[in-house]
């Protein structure tokens, strides 16, 4: 079964108790079993983790070049401050999404830069935790597209030039 680890970065445990007014009043733990359910229904297993180090995060994205094949990641603060999170995922290669609950591009400058988007698929931004699910069904999207491609590069190549 296809895995995909989503990561939350620091201080996202406290959503739904703090900062409402920009994040939201529903809880993490909330947002995360919007995710498994939907996971559920796609027929994709998400393994969900939340971490205040930039360390535990940079090891839990090194560790999902084996048995992983995406991941979701809202690095929180550091999204604009981390190199190694960005190295990391670049070193893993796997199809990353960055989700945002709040549009950081609307946000104080120093938000607007982030260091993922440049090896990230994709970036959401601004919709609330509904990012997080649509990253889902976008990652998901993108590895069914990418096996389909892969199974049938090949041959079609093959039928293309015996039909010249
Ligand atoms: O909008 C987002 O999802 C952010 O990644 C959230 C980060 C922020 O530093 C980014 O610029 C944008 C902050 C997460 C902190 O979450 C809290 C939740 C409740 C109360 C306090 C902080």
């Amino acid at each position: 079964m296809r895995r995909i680890l989503v990561l939350h970065g620091p201080n996202l445990n406290l959503l739904g108790t703090r900062e409402q007014s920009v994040y939201g009043s529903q809880s993490l733990d909330s947002i995360d079993s919007a995710l498994i359910k939907l996971a559920q229904d796609l027929g994709v297993e998400v393994d969900v983790r939340q971490s205040n180090s930039e360390g535990e995060l940079v090891n839990w994205i090194q560790e999902s070049g084996t048995g992983y094949q995406g991941i979701i990641i809202n690095p929180a603060a550091y999204t604009h401050t981390s190199i190694a999170i960005r190295d990391a995922l670049a070193a893993v290669g796997l199809p990353t999404v960055e989700v945002h609950l709040s549009n950081i591009h609307q946000r104080e400058p120093f938000r607007h830069h982030s260091h993922v988007a440049g090896v990230a698929l994709g970036q959401i931004s601004g919709l609330g935790p509904t990012g997080y699910l649509l990253a889902l069904r976008g990652l998901h999207d993108h590895l069914s597209a990418q096996k389909k491609f892969k199974k049938s590069s090949p041959g079609s190549r093959r039928q293309k030039s015996a039909s010249r």
